[in-house]
Protein backbone atom coordinates (compact mmCIF):
# COMPACT_ATOMS: atom_id res chain seq x y z
CA UNK A 1 0.00 0.00 0.00
CA UNK A 2 1.30 3.13 -0.73
CA UNK A 3 2.73 5.50 2.35
CA UNK A 4 2.02 9.06 2.55
CA UNK A 5 4.84 10.14 3.68
CA UNK A 6 5.82 9.89 -0.90
CA UNK A 7 2.96 11.01 -2.07
CA UNK A 8 3.28 13.55 -4.07
CA UNK A 9 -0.30 13.70 -5.48
CA UNK A 10 -1.31 11.58 -8.96
CA UNK A 11 -1.75 14.45 -10.80
CA UNK A 12 1.52 15.84 -10.22
CA UNK A 13 3.75 12.78 -10.46
CA UNK A 14 2.41 12.28 -14.18
CA UNK A 15 3.26 15.53 -14.50
CA UNK A 16 7.21 15.04 -13.31
CA UNK A 17 7.30 11.98 -15.44
CA UNK A 18 5.55 13.72 -18.60
CA UNK A 19 8.19 16.39 -18.55
CA UNK A 20 11.22 13.52 -18.25
CA UNK A 21 11.77 14.73 -14.53
CA UNK A 22 11.26 11.63 -13.14
CA UNK A 23 11.94 7.97 -14.93
CA UNK A 24 12.04 4.46 -13.95
CA UNK A 25 15.60 4.30 -13.14
CA UNK A 26 16.53 3.19 -9.84
CA UNK A 27 19.46 4.96 -8.15
CA UNK A 28 21.34 1.49 -8.72
CA UNK A 29 20.79 1.51 -12.14
CA UNK A 30 22.25 4.74 -12.57
CA UNK A 31 25.66 3.28 -11.91
CA UNK A 32 24.63 -0.26 -13.76
CA UNK A 33 24.44 1.61 -17.17
CA UNK A 34 27.63 3.10 -17.03
CA UNK A 35 29.23 0.13 -15.94
CA UNK A 36 27.66 -1.73 -18.88
CA UNK A 37 28.39 1.49 -21.19
CA UNK A 38 32.03 1.90 -20.50
CA UNK A 39 33.07 -0.49 -17.86
CA UNK A 40 36.90 0.34 -18.25
CA UNK A 41 36.35 4.36 -17.15
CA UNK A 42 37.65 4.73 -13.53
CA UNK A 43 34.74 5.37 -11.60
CA UNK A 44 36.17 5.71 -7.54
CA UNK A 45 38.84 6.51 -6.33
CA UNK A 46 40.32 6.19 -2.56
CA UNK A 47 43.85 6.32 -0.81
CA UNK A 48 45.29 3.39 -3.22
CA UNK A 49 42.09 1.78 -4.41
CA UNK A 50 41.50 3.12 -7.82
CA UNK A 51 37.92 1.08 -9.38
CA UNK A 52 36.65 1.18 -12.65
CA UNK A 53 33.38 1.15 -13.46
CA UNK A 54 33.50 -3.04 -14.33
CA UNK A 55 35.25 -3.29 -10.78
CA UNK A 56 32.84 -0.94 -8.90
CA UNK A 57 29.70 -3.08 -10.21
CA UNK A 58 31.29 -6.35 -9.71
CA UNK A 59 31.80 -5.02 -5.84
CA UNK A 60 28.48 -3.90 -5.66
CA UNK A 61 27.33 -7.59 -6.57
CA UNK A 62 29.84 -9.03 -4.30
CA UNK A 63 28.62 -6.86 -1.43
CA UNK A 64 24.71 -7.25 -2.69
CA UNK A 65 24.91 -10.83 -2.24
CA UNK A 66 26.60 -10.92 1.19
CA UNK A 67 24.37 -8.89 2.68
CA UNK A 68 21.18 -10.50 1.01
CA UNK A 69 23.11 -13.55 2.98
CA UNK A 70 23.27 -12.05 6.05
CA UNK A 71 20.50 -11.90 5.44
CA UNK A 72 18.90 -8.07 4.81
CA UNK A 73 15.71 -8.08 3.39
CA UNK A 74 13.99 -6.08 0.15
CA UNK A 75 12.60 -2.77 1.81
CA UNK A 76 14.54 -3.31 5.35
CA UNK A 77 16.30 -0.05 6.57
CA UNK A 78 19.59 -0.56 7.66
CA UNK A 79 21.59 2.08 8.40
CA UNK A 80 25.48 3.48 7.19
CA UNK A 81 27.96 5.21 9.54
CA UNK A 82 30.89 5.36 7.17
CA UNK A 83 33.84 7.91 6.49
CA UNK A 84 35.06 9.24 3.21
CA UNK A 85 36.14 5.56 2.09
CA UNK A 86 35.05 3.29 -0.76
CA UNK A 87 33.67 0.75 1.25
CA UNK A 88 30.76 4.06 1.79
CA UNK A 89 30.15 3.64 -2.01
CA UNK A 90 29.98 0.43 -2.48
CA UNK A 91 27.82 -0.30 0.62
CA UNK A 92 25.30 1.97 -0.60
CA UNK A 93 24.90 0.67 -3.92
CA UNK A 94 24.98 -2.80 -2.82
CA UNK A 95 21.97 -2.67 -0.23
CA UNK A 96 20.05 -0.08 -3.12
CA UNK A 97 20.46 -3.11 -5.62
CA UNK A 98 18.87 -5.52 -3.03
CA UNK A 99 16.06 -2.96 -2.64
CA UNK A 100 17.40 -2.31 1.10
CA UNK A 101 17.15 1.36 2.15
CA UNK A 102 20.03 2.94 3.73
CA UNK A 103 19.86 5.50 6.41
CA UNK A 104 22.76 7.87 5.90
CA UNK A 105 24.09 8.74 9.37
CA UNK A 106 27.35 11.76 9.27
CA UNK A 107 30.15 10.44 11.43
CA UNK A 108 30.17 13.90 13.59
CA UNK A 109 26.91 11.92 14.99
CA UNK A 110 27.03 10.98 18.51
CA UNK A 111 26.07 7.59 19.87
CA UNK A 112 22.43 9.48 21.19
CA UNK A 113 21.98 10.45 17.96
CA UNK A 114 22.95 7.07 16.15
CA UNK A 115 20.96 5.12 18.73
CA UNK A 116 17.77 7.77 18.38
CA UNK A 117 18.20 6.95 14.09
CA UNK A 118 18.15 3.65 14.36
CA UNK A 119 15.01 3.31 16.29
CA UNK A 120 13.30 5.80 13.85
CA UNK A 121 14.21 3.86 11.01
CA UNK A 122 13.56 0.50 12.62
CA UNK A 123 16.94 -0.15 10.99
CA UNK A 124 17.52 -3.93 10.94
CA UNK A 125 21.19 -3.57 10.59
CA UNK A 126 24.20 -1.23 11.05
CA UNK A 127 27.54 -0.81 9.12
CA UNK A 128 30.06 0.97 11.00
CA UNK A 129 34.08 1.50 10.66
CA UNK A 130 36.44 0.34 12.69
CA UNK A 131 37.71 3.94 15.10
CA UNK A 132 40.18 4.20 17.57
CA UNK A 133 39.57 5.43 21.46
CA UNK A 134 36.95 6.46 23.06
CA UNK A 135 35.26 7.75 20.05
CA UNK A 136 35.28 4.09 18.16
CA UNK A 137 32.14 3.72 16.72
CA UNK A 138 32.06 -0.19 16.96
CA UNK A 139 31.73 0.53 20.76
CA UNK A 140 28.37 2.31 20.17
CA UNK A 141 26.98 -0.01 17.56
CA UNK A 142 27.56 -2.96 19.84
CA UNK A 143 25.38 -1.04 22.57
CA UNK A 144 23.11 0.13 19.78
CA UNK A 145 22.37 -3.35 18.47
CA UNK A 146 21.87 -5.05 21.67
CA UNK A 147 19.65 -2.46 23.15
CA UNK A 148 17.14 -1.73 20.28
CA UNK A 149 14.84 -4.62 18.75
CA UNK A 150 14.47 -4.15 15.55
CA UNK A 151 18.48 -4.34 14.90
CA UNK A 152 19.77 -8.00 13.96
CA UNK A 153 22.82 -7.16 12.51
CA UNK A 154 26.17 -5.36 12.79
CA UNK A 155 28.43 -5.12 10.25
CA UNK A 156 32.36 -3.55 10.68
CA UNK A 157 34.43 -2.35 7.94
CA UNK A 158 37.51 -3.40 9.63
CA UNK A 159 38.15 -5.45 12.80
CA UNK A 160 34.75 -6.49 14.43
CA UNK A 161 36.36 -6.82 17.29
CA UNK A 162 34.44 -8.08 20.38
CA UNK A 163 31.46 -6.48 19.00
CA UNK A 164 29.77 -9.90 17.66
CA UNK A 165 29.38 -8.22 14.42
CA UNK A 166 30.67 -9.33 11.25
CA UNK A 167 33.30 -8.27 9.13
CA UNK A 168 32.45 -6.38 5.84
CA UNK A 169 34.84 -8.13 4.14
CA UNK A 170 33.42 -11.36 4.74
CA UNK A 171 30.27 -10.21 3.21
CA UNK A 172 32.54 -9.95 -0.04
CA UNK A 173 33.46 -13.60 -0.17
CA UNK A 174 29.84 -14.28 -1.08
CA UNK A 175 29.28 -15.78 -4.28
CA UNK A 176 27.31 -12.71 -6.48
CA UNK A 177 24.01 -14.20 -8.20
CA UNK A 178 23.53 -13.41 -11.76
CA UNK A 179 22.51 -10.22 -12.10
CA UNK A 180 18.33 -10.44 -10.44
CA UNK A 181 16.00 -9.64 -12.85
CA UNK A 182 14.44 -6.00 -11.68
CA UNK A 183 11.58 -7.29 -10.83
CA UNK A 184 9.35 -3.81 -9.91
CA UNK A 185 7.75 -5.56 -7.07
CA UNK A 186 7.28 -3.68 -3.96
CA UNK A 187 6.98 -6.38 -0.98
CA UNK A 188 6.54 -4.15 2.46
CA UNK A 189 4.26 -0.83 1.38
CA UNK A 190 7.44 1.08 0.12
CA UNK A 191 5.76 1.77 -2.90
CA UNK A 192 5.36 5.44 -3.76
CA UNK A 193 3.65 6.42 -6.94
CA UNK A 194 4.24 3.01 -8.86
CA UNK A 195 6.99 1.08 -9.94
CA UNK A 196 10.74 0.84 -8.50
CA UNK A 197 11.53 4.12 -9.40
CA UNK A 198 8.59 5.95 -7.27
CA UNK A 199 9.80 3.78 -4.06
CA UNK A 200 11.47 5.11 -0.97
CA UNK A 201 15.20 4.81 -2.07
CA UNK A 202 16.99 6.11 1.23
CA UNK A 203 16.40 8.07 4.26
CA UNK A 204 18.66 11.65 5.18
CA UNK A 205 18.75 13.01 8.54
CA UNK A 206 17.11 16.48 9.00
CA UNK A 207 19.03 19.34 10.70
CA UNK A 208 16.14 19.23 12.41
CA UNK A 209 14.02 22.23 15.62
CA UNK A 210 13.03 19.40 17.58
CA UNK A 211 14.42 17.12 19.80
CA UNK A 212 14.00 13.78 18.17
CA UNK A 213 15.13 13.17 14.59
CA UNK A 214 13.38 13.38 11.56
CA UNK A 215 14.30 11.39 8.69
CA UNK A 216 13.54 12.55 5.07
CA UNK A 217 12.31 10.29 2.90
CA UNK A 218 13.82 10.14 -0.57
CA UNK A 219 12.47 8.24 -3.56
CA UNK A 220 15.01 6.62 -6.93
CA UNK A 221 12.81 8.92 -9.20
CA UNK A 222 13.65 12.04 -7.24
CA UNK A 223 16.39 11.71 -6.05
CA UNK A 224 18.03 10.58 -9.55
CA UNK A 225 16.58 13.78 -10.83
CA UNK A 226 18.05 15.75 -8.21
CA UNK A 227 21.38 13.76 -8.92
CA UNK A 228 21.12 13.87 -12.88
CA UNK A 229 19.87 17.45 -13.06
CA UNK A 230 22.72 19.31 -10.76
CA UNK A 231 25.08 17.19 -12.31
CA UNK A 232 23.67 19.48 -15.66
CA UNK A 233 23.76 22.50 -13.48
CA UNK A 234 27.46 22.19 -12.57
CA UNK A 235 28.88 21.03 -16.00
CA UNK A 236 29.76 17.60 -14.65
CA UNK A 237 29.92 15.54 -17.55
CA UNK A 238 32.08 11.93 -18.15
CA UNK A 239 35.45 13.89 -18.23
CA UNK A 240 34.73 15.29 -14.70
CA UNK A 241 36.54 14.64 -11.69
CA UNK A 242 34.84 15.13 -8.46
CA UNK A 243 36.82 15.00 -5.00
CA UNK A 244 34.44 14.85 -2.01
CA UNK A 245 35.88 17.01 0.78
CA UNK A 246 32.74 17.01 3.00
CA UNK A 247 31.15 13.82 4.59
CA UNK A 248 29.75 11.37 2.25
CA UNK A 249 26.66 11.04 3.64
CA UNK A 250 25.70 14.86 3.80
CA UNK A 251 23.29 15.26 1.00
CA UNK A 252 25.72 18.05 -0.53
CA UNK A 253 28.10 15.66 -1.23
CA UNK A 254 25.64 12.89 -2.31
CA UNK A 255 23.62 14.63 -4.53
CA UNK A 256 24.51 18.33 -5.88
CA UNK A 257 26.09 16.78 -7.91
CA UNK A 258 28.42 15.09 -5.65
CA UNK A 259 29.15 11.13 -5.47
CA UNK A 260 25.39 10.30 -7.13
CA UNK A 261 25.63 13.27 -9.68
CA UNK A 262 29.01 12.39 -11.30
CA UNK A 263 28.63 8.55 -11.40
CA UNK A 264 25.26 9.31 -12.94
CA UNK A 265 27.41 10.95 -15.41
CA UNK A 266 30.04 9.05 -15.74
CA UNK A 267 32.64 10.53 -14.26
CA UNK A 268 35.28 10.05 -11.49
CA UNK A 269 34.81 10.39 -7.54
CA UNK A 270 37.82 10.90 -5.46
CA UNK A 271 37.20 10.39 -1.92
CA UNK A 272 39.50 13.07 0.09
CA UNK A 273 40.12 11.52 4.00
CA UNK A 274 39.92 14.86 5.98
CA UNK A 275 39.12 18.25 4.48
CA UNK A 276 42.31 19.99 5.07
CA UNK A 277 43.63 22.48 2.07
CA UNK A 278 46.84 19.97 1.83
CA UNK A 279 45.65 16.73 1.75
CA UNK A 280 42.98 17.84 -0.77
CA UNK A 281 45.52 20.00 -3.17
CA UNK A 282 47.51 17.31 -3.51
CA UNK A 283 44.71 15.05 -4.63
CA UNK A 284 43.43 18.21 -7.06
CA UNK A 285 47.19 17.50 -8.21
CA UNK A 286 47.24 13.53 -8.85
CA UNK A 287 43.46 13.07 -9.55
CA UNK A 288 43.37 16.57 -11.86
CA UNK A 289 40.19 17.32 -9.83
CA UNK A 290 37.85 19.59 -11.62
CA UNK A 291 34.84 20.11 -9.03
CA UNK A 292 35.10 20.33 -5.32
CA UNK A 293 32.56 21.23 -2.78
CA UNK A 294 32.76 22.97 0.29
CA UNK A 295 31.36 24.83 3.53
CA UNK A 296 31.95 28.29 4.00
CA UNK A 297 34.16 27.20 6.86
CA UNK A 298 36.72 25.71 5.55
CA UNK A 299 36.98 28.44 2.61
CA UNK A 300 39.51 30.75 4.49
CA UNK A 301 42.14 28.08 4.84
CA UNK A 302 41.86 26.78 1.33
CA UNK A 303 42.15 30.23 -0.08
CA UNK A 304 45.06 30.60 2.43
CA UNK A 305 46.81 27.98 1.45
CA UNK A 306 46.36 27.98 -1.92
CA UNK A 307 48.13 31.15 -1.65
CA UNK A 308 51.28 30.38 0.50
CA UNK A 309 51.94 27.13 -1.28
CA UNK A 310 53.16 26.55 -5.13
CA UNK A 311 50.30 23.32 -5.56
CA UNK A 312 48.78 22.61 -8.86
CA UNK A 313 44.96 23.09 -9.31
CA UNK A 314 45.16 24.27 -12.95
CA UNK A 315 42.74 21.35 -13.34
CA UNK A 316 40.06 22.71 -11.11
CA UNK A 317 36.57 24.82 -12.85
CA UNK A 318 34.44 24.70 -10.19
CA UNK A 319 34.48 25.71 -6.48
CA UNK A 320 31.19 25.29 -4.92
CA UNK A 321 30.29 26.32 -1.40
CA UNK A 322 27.64 26.22 -0.04
CA UNK A 323 25.70 24.27 3.37
CA UNK A 324 25.33 27.51 5.41
CA UNK A 325 26.19 31.63 3.88
CA UNK A 326 29.41 32.58 2.01
CA UNK A 327 30.50 36.38 2.84
CA UNK A 328 30.86 38.68 0.09
CA UNK A 329 33.96 39.08 0.59
CA UNK A 330 35.76 35.34 1.12
CA UNK A 331 33.13 34.85 -2.39
CA UNK A 332 35.34 37.04 -3.75
CA UNK A 333 38.96 35.43 -3.08
CA UNK A 334 37.87 32.27 -3.97
CA UNK A 335 38.35 32.91 -8.26
CA UNK A 336 41.66 34.60 -7.73
CA UNK A 337 43.27 32.80 -5.85
CA UNK A 338 41.70 29.44 -6.53
CA UNK A 339 41.96 29.98 -10.39
CA UNK A 340 38.85 28.67 -10.76
CA UNK A 341 34.80 29.74 -11.10
CA UNK A 342 33.20 29.86 -7.83
CA UNK A 343 29.62 28.53 -7.57
CA UNK A 344 27.39 29.39 -4.58
CA UNK A 345 24.66 26.25 -3.43
CA UNK A 346 22.26 26.78 -0.82
CA UNK A 347 20.64 23.68 -0.40
CA UNK A 348 18.39 21.10 2.13
CA UNK A 349 18.42 17.13 2.63
CA UNK A 350 14.44 17.87 2.02
CA UNK A 351 15.15 18.70 -1.95
CA UNK A 352 15.44 21.89 -3.35
CA UNK A 353 18.73 22.41 -4.56
CA UNK A 354 19.70 26.15 -5.86
CA UNK A 355 23.08 26.85 -7.78
CA UNK A 356 24.85 30.38 -8.96
CA UNK A 357 24.51 29.95 -12.97
CA UNK A 358 28.12 28.89 -13.78
CA UNK A 359 28.24 31.66 -16.46
CA UNK A 360 26.40 34.51 -14.56
CA UNK A 361 27.91 37.71 -13.55
CA UNK A 362 30.90 37.98 -10.57
CA UNK A 363 28.37 39.95 -8.54
CA UNK A 364 25.23 37.91 -8.96
CA UNK A 365 27.79 34.52 -7.99
CA UNK A 366 29.51 36.05 -5.29
CA UNK A 367 26.47 38.39 -3.76
CA UNK A 368 23.41 35.17 -4.09
CA UNK A 369 22.88 32.01 -2.57
CA UNK A 370 21.86 30.74 -6.58
CA UNK A 371 18.35 29.79 -7.92
CA UNK A 372 16.49 26.52 -7.89
CA UNK A 373 17.41 23.97 -9.81
CA UNK A 374 14.80 22.70 -11.64
CA UNK A 375 12.23 24.58 -14.03
CA UNK A 376 9.69 22.58 -12.00
CA UNK A 377 10.51 23.77 -8.51
CA UNK A 378 8.12 26.38 -7.42
CA UNK A 379 9.25 28.93 -4.92
CA UNK A 380 7.44 31.33 -2.40
CA UNK A 381 8.41 33.92 -0.01
CA UNK A 382 6.37 34.68 2.64
CA UNK A 383 5.19 36.90 5.38
CA UNK A 384 4.48 35.60 8.70
CA UNK A 385 0.61 35.47 7.75
CA UNK A 386 1.39 33.08 4.63
CA UNK A 387 1.18 36.45 2.38
CA UNK A 388 3.88 36.50 -0.99
CA UNK A 389 6.38 39.80 -0.20
CA UNK A 390 7.25 42.30 -3.23
CA UNK A 391 10.52 41.22 -4.63
CA UNK A 392 13.26 42.01 -2.78
CA UNK A 393 11.77 42.03 0.53
CA UNK A 394 12.50 39.42 3.20
CA UNK A 395 10.27 36.57 3.98
CA UNK A 396 10.21 32.73 4.83
CA UNK A 397 11.00 30.26 1.54
CA UNK A 398 8.29 28.06 1.01
CA UNK A 399 8.93 25.27 -1.96
CA UNK A 400 7.44 22.35 -3.18
CA UNK A 401 8.88 20.58 -6.05
CA UNK A 402 9.87 17.21 -8.28
CA UNK A 403 12.56 16.42 -5.74
CA UNK A 404 11.23 17.90 -2.32
CA UNK A 405 9.86 15.98 0.30
CA UNK A 406 6.24 15.99 0.48
CA UNK A 407 6.36 14.31 4.32
CA UNK A 408 8.67 13.58 6.85
CA UNK A 409 9.24 10.12 7.13
CA UNK A 410 5.90 8.80 9.85
CA UNK A 411 5.39 12.11 11.18
CA UNK A 412 2.27 13.21 10.35
CA UNK A 413 1.90 15.54 13.03
CA UNK A 414 5.22 17.22 12.09
CA UNK A 415 3.89 17.62 8.75
CA UNK A 416 1.12 19.42 9.46
CA UNK A 417 3.39 21.94 10.55
CA UNK A 418 6.29 21.96 8.49
CA UNK A 419 4.11 21.76 5.16
CA UNK A 420 1.38 23.95 4.10
CA UNK A 421 -1.94 22.50 3.06
CA UNK A 422 -1.27 22.72 -0.53
CA UNK A 423 2.36 20.94 0.00
CA UNK A 424 4.81 23.24 0.56
CA UNK A 425 7.69 22.62 2.69
CA UNK A 426 8.38 25.54 5.07
CA UNK A 427 12.35 25.84 4.92
CA UNK A 428 12.00 28.07 8.13
CA UNK A 429 14.70 29.75 5.78
CA UNK A 430 14.78 33.95 5.31
CA UNK A 431 15.10 34.95 2.38
CA UNK A 432 15.12 37.46 -0.25
CA UNK A 433 14.21 36.95 -3.80
CA UNK A 434 15.40 39.68 -6.62
CA UNK A 435 13.49 39.39 -9.60
CA UNK A 436 15.03 37.52 -11.74
CA UNK A 437 14.82 34.78 -9.31
CA UNK A 438 18.17 34.65 -7.44
CA UNK A 439 17.61 33.95 -3.25
CA UNK A 440 19.82 35.79 -1.03
CA UNK A 441 19.64 33.68 2.63
CA UNK A 442 19.27 36.73 4.87
CA UNK A 443 18.20 34.78 8.15
CA UNK A 444 16.44 31.93 9.67
CA UNK A 445 13.14 31.47 11.15
CA UNK A 446 13.74 28.03 12.40
CA UNK A 447 14.90 27.39 15.70
CA UNK A 448 18.66 25.96 14.92
CA UNK A 449 22.15 26.73 15.13
CA UNK A 450 23.95 26.74 11.65
CA UNK A 451 27.78 25.78 13.44
CA UNK A 452 29.76 25.66 10.36
CA UNK A 453 27.00 23.60 8.16
CA UNK A 454 26.43 21.68 10.85
CA UNK A 455 22.26 22.07 11.72
CA UNK A 456 22.03 21.72 15.45
CA UNK A 457 18.13 22.37 17.17
CA UNK A 458 18.32 24.82 19.76
CA UNK A 459 15.73 22.74 21.59
CA UNK A 460 17.83 19.40 21.61
CA UNK A 461 20.80 21.31 23.45
CA UNK A 462 18.07 23.03 25.74
CA UNK A 463 16.64 19.93 27.16
CA UNK A 464 19.72 18.47 27.63
CA UNK A 465 21.00 21.98 29.88
CA UNK A 466 17.66 21.61 31.52
CA UNK A 467 18.41 18.13 33.00
CA UNK A 468 21.59 19.57 34.57
CA UNK A 469 21.70 20.20 38.15
CA UNK A 470 20.85 23.44 39.11
CA UNK A 471 19.45 24.72 36.00
CA UNK A 472 16.15 26.77 35.94
CA UNK A 473 16.26 28.24 32.60
CA UNK A 474 17.93 27.19 28.84
CA UNK A 475 18.52 29.15 26.14
CA UNK A 476 20.97 28.24 22.62
CA UNK A 477 21.41 30.47 20.09
CA UNK A 478 23.64 31.17 16.78
CA UNK A 479 26.04 34.22 17.42
CA UNK A 480 27.85 35.57 14.09
CA UNK A 481 31.98 33.79 14.40
CA UNK A 482 34.94 34.81 11.92
CA UNK A 483 35.32 31.36 11.69
CA UNK A 484 32.25 29.07 12.22
CA UNK A 485 29.31 31.01 10.64
CA UNK A 486 27.54 30.80 13.75
CA UNK A 487 29.19 29.87 17.35
CA UNK A 488 26.19 27.68 19.71
CA UNK A 489 26.11 30.16 23.00
CA UNK A 490 23.98 28.60 26.03
CA UNK A 491 22.25 30.86 28.25
CA UNK A 492 21.55 29.19 31.76
CA UNK A 493 19.48 30.76 34.63
CA UNK A 494 20.80 28.53 37.88
CA UNK A 495 19.99 28.45 41.65
CA UNK A 496 23.01 28.17 42.98
CA UNK A 497 26.11 27.00 41.04
CA UNK A 498 25.97 27.40 37.31
CA UNK A 499 27.69 24.47 35.71
CA UNK A 500 30.33 25.96 33.23
CA UNK A 501 31.49 25.09 29.66
CA UNK A 502 33.72 22.08 30.88
CA UNK A 503 31.34 20.77 33.14
CA UNK A 504 28.27 21.16 30.32
CA UNK A 505 30.77 19.38 27.91
CA UNK A 506 31.17 16.71 30.76
CA UNK A 507 27.70 16.07 30.99
CA UNK A 508 26.54 15.75 27.36
CA UNK A 509 29.46 13.90 26.40
CA UNK A 510 27.72 11.86 29.13
CA UNK A 511 25.18 11.35 26.86
CA UNK A 512 26.09 10.44 24.12
CA UNK A 513 25.86 14.14 22.49
CA UNK A 514 27.86 14.45 19.50
CA UNK A 515 30.73 16.85 20.32
CA UNK A 516 29.44 19.51 18.32
CA UNK A 517 26.39 20.38 20.07
CA UNK A 518 28.06 21.21 22.87
CA UNK A 519 27.90 24.82 23.75
CA UNK A 520 30.95 26.92 22.46
CA UNK A 521 30.15 29.36 24.96
CA UNK A 522 28.34 28.63 28.33
CA UNK A 523 26.87 32.23 30.22
CA UNK A 524 25.00 32.95 33.49
CA UNK A 525 22.73 35.16 32.94
CA UNK A 526 19.46 36.48 35.86
CA UNK A 527 16.22 36.39 33.72
CA UNK A 528 15.83 35.36 29.72
CA UNK A 529 14.11 37.89 27.83
CA UNK A 530 10.67 37.21 26.56
CA UNK A 531 8.56 37.92 24.07
CA UNK A 532 4.98 39.42 24.16
CA UNK A 533 4.13 35.85 24.19
CA UNK A 534 6.06 34.64 26.74
CA UNK A 535 8.43 33.02 24.71
CA UNK A 536 12.33 33.00 24.71
CA UNK A 537 13.36 36.34 23.03
CA UNK A 538 15.76 34.50 20.55
CA UNK A 539 16.47 38.06 18.36
CA UNK A 540 16.89 40.12 21.66
CA UNK A 541 19.48 37.43 22.71
CA UNK A 542 21.24 37.20 19.88
CA UNK A 543 21.21 41.07 19.18
CA UNK A 544 22.97 41.38 22.62
CA UNK A 545 25.55 38.81 22.06
CA UNK A 546 26.77 40.41 18.86
CA UNK A 547 26.61 43.42 20.14
CA UNK A 548 24.47 45.47 17.80
C1 LIG B 1 22.60 21.52 3.27
O1 LIG B 1 21.62 20.71 3.74
P1 LIG B 1 21.15 20.60 5.26
O2 LIG B 1 19.94 19.75 5.23
O3 LIG B 1 22.30 20.20 6.13
O4 LIG B 1 20.77 22.08 5.73
C2 LIG B 1 19.82 22.86 5.06
C3 LIG B 1 19.83 24.26 5.61
C4 LIG B 1 19.03 25.25 4.81
O5 LIG B 1 17.65 25.20 5.09
C5 LIG B 1 19.68 26.56 5.26
O6 LIG B 1 19.21 26.91 6.53
C6 LIG B 1 21.13 26.19 5.37
O7 LIG B 1 21.16 24.80 5.62
N1 LIG B 1 21.89 26.46 4.13
C7 LIG B 1 22.36 27.68 3.76
C8 LIG B 1 23.06 27.49 2.55
N2 LIG B 1 22.99 26.17 2.22
C9 LIG B 1 22.28 25.58 3.20
N3 LIG B 1 22.24 28.90 4.34
C10 LIG B 1 22.83 29.95 3.69
N4 LIG B 1 23.51 29.83 2.54
C11 LIG B 1 23.65 28.64 1.92
N5 LIG B 1 24.35 28.54 0.76
O8 LIG B 1 23.19 22.32 3.97
C12 LIG B 1 22.91 21.38 1.81
C13 LIG B 1 22.31 20.37 1.07
C14 LIG B 1 22.60 20.24 -0.28
C15 LIG B 1 23.48 21.12 -0.87
C16 LIG B 1 24.08 22.12 -0.13
C17 LIG B 1 23.79 22.26 1.22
Amino acid sequence: MPQDWLRWPEEQAREYRARGFWDDRTLDDLLRERADRHGDRLALVSGEERLTYARLDALVDRAAAGLSALPVERGERVLLQLPNRDEYVVALFALLRIGAVPVLALPSLGPADVESLTRASEASALVVAQGRGRNDPRTAAARIAAAVPSVRRLVVVGDPGDTGGVSWDSLLEAQPRTRPPGDGSATDGTAGNGGDAGELALLLLSGGTTGAPKLIPRTHADYGYNARASAEACGVGEDAVYLAVLPVAHNFTMVSPGIMGTLSAGGTVVLSPDPSPTTAFALVGRERVTITSLVPALVPSWLDEADRTGHDLSSLRVLQVGGSRLDDTTARRVGPALGCRLQQVFGMAEGLNNYTPLDAPDDVVCTTQGRPLSPADEVAVVDEDGRPVPPGSPGELLTRGPYTLRGYYRARELDALRFTPDGFYRTGDLVTRSEHGDLVVVGRVKDQVNRAGEKIAAVEVEEQLMGLPGVRAAAVVGVADPHLGERSVALLVCDGTCPDREAVRGAMLERGAAPFKVPDEVREVAVLPLTGVGKVDKRRLRRELEGV
